[in-house]
């Protein structure tokens, strides 16, 4: 993408409504505009990232065989009065009312959904274990939307349902969604803690929130200190494994969110205790027969009987989750994109617009960029030096070839880690090779 053509509204200055580093960059990089409080819109360079997070989870649902589908954002309300949640979710739920005076709301959240369908066309016990999922926009009325997509009133995220015909055979699809949390976070370029938490309006005895460490995070956590060097990245575990051993292993130590600490616990483990702030990016429930119950999921077992299924829901916030990864990876000139969400690998630089040749290699090295299938922002503008380097910091591609008339009369370019800051002085058939493998 040429950056004369492509749309990037950079801010020089810190928006004042922003308090958090995340909401700020994602404003001055011109990934986000709001809309109304917690309601954004996506621009180009934020789309691109927010499409590259959204396929690292789709991918890894996909490898665990949870099934994707594509479920409305707009329900009905006679659903949520079945499992008693239309008057239990209170002012959060936003609710509208269809010309024909019936009564909607833009989901929260899917589970009453998903039972619906199920029950609608699961008989036998033949067909289970399922797992669907889906990416789908959410909206809850936050009380304090805040710090631009991470509480956001409209937020993206995925949600998927598991459906057992016993509990035992659940706590297989609910620790199958643990590990593929890990493999998510970690191929996404985080560390998230699971910790024990609170089931709040989904419901259930077991729930597991993941949170990643970051000083901004909404929720004050306590851990024990061996977390901070855990490997929580699930990287050599199979989906086929013993996957309670893992499960086992990540939660063996003491680590809780805000509700879920407990003093006496913290006292004890004295010196090991560490308390940090966390950003919640994914929460797991086991809720039993909750909605099953309700809705009339049931199927029939081996001697015909009838057996209400056992159900679970997983979420991991796709679009806190653009928010929460610039949290974690940002300096003071801008966001350090992991390169696996970066929105393009390279930002190709021409320094000198008006020279002739500068801008004959400068072309022709965009042309082979693009035709080797790597992702370049190519910065052919007409501005000052200064300004081009202070975006293309800003925005955060993990590399910068830099292309100046003085490096390339010894046929040489500059090439720019921006995690590490470190430029290189190399030809350009290097960073070529360096760029398109
Ligand atoms: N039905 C369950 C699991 S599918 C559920 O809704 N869980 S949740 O309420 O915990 O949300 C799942 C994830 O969505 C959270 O862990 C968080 O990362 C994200 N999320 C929740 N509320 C917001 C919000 N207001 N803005 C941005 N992300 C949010």
């Amino acid at each position: 993408m040429r950056l004369s053509r492509y749309f990037l509204p950079t801010l020089k200055e810190n928006p004042t409504e922003a308090q958090i580093v995340s909401h700020r960059l994602m404003l001055r990089s011109g990934m986000i505009r709001q809309s109304s409080a917690g309601i954004y819109s996506w621009l180009p360079i934020g789309l691109r990232v927010l499409k590259k997070i959204e396929q690292i989870v789709r991918e890894e649902q996909n490898a665990m065989e949870c099934q994707e589908v594509l479920m409305p954002t707009i329900q009905p309300a006679e659903l949520w009065r079945q499992s008693d949640r239309y008057d239990d979710y209170g002012p959060e739920m936003l609710r509208i009312t269809d010309r024909h005076g019936r009564e909607m709301l833009y989901g929260p959240t899917n589970e009453e959904q998903i039972t619906e369908i199920f029950a609608n066309s699961i008989r036998s016990y033949r067909d289970l274990p399922q797992m669907f999922y889906h990416i789908q926009w959410k909206f809850r009325d936050e009380i304090r939307p805040r710090f631009g997509v991470m509480r956001g009133r409209e937020f993206l995220m995925k949600d998927a349902y598991s459906f057992d015909l016993n509990a035992q055979s659940a706590r297989k699809s609910y620790n199958k969604f643990f590990v593929s949390y890990l493999k998510t976070y970690a191929k996404l370029g985080l560390t998230a803690i699971p910790m024990a938490a609170d089931t709040g309006p989904i419901g259930g005895d077991m729930s597991h929130e993941f949170l990643i460490l970051a000083d901004t995070g909404e929720s004050e956590i306590a851990c024990h200190k061996n977390y901070l060097e855990m490997d929580l990245s699930g990287q050599n575990i199979n989906y086929v494994d013993d996957l309670q051993s893992e499960v086992d292993r990540c939660t063996a130590e003491y680590a809780a969110s805000d509700e879920k600490r407990d003093k006496a616990v913290e006292k004890d483990l004295g010196d090991d205790l560490r308390i940090a702030r966390g950003i919640e990016v994914g929460h797991i429930f086991y809720f039993g027969t909750k909605y099953s119950d309700k809705l009339g999921a049931t199927v029939s077992g081996p001697n015909g009987e009838e057996i209400t299924v056992e159900m679970g829901s997983y979420g991991i916030g796709v679009s806190r989750l653009a928010g929460a990864i610039i949290e974690a990876s940002h300096d003071e000139n801008g966001i350090i994109w992991p390169k696996e969400v970066a929105p393009f690998h390279v930002g190709l630089i021409n320094l000198k617009v008006e020279d002739h040749n500068c801008q004959h290699v400068c072309d022709k090295t965009y042309g082979n960029l693009v035709r080797a299938g790597t992702d370049t922002l190519y910065d052919d503008r007409n501005l000052r030096v200064g300004s081009k380097f202070a975006d293309m910091d800003l925005i955060g591609l993990p590399w910068q070839l830099i292309v100046g008339p003085r490096n390339l009369k010894h046929g040489n370019v500059e090439l720019k880690n921006r995690r590490t800051g470190e430029i290189e002085d190399i030809s350009l058939e290097s960073a070529m090779a360096r760029l398109t493998t």
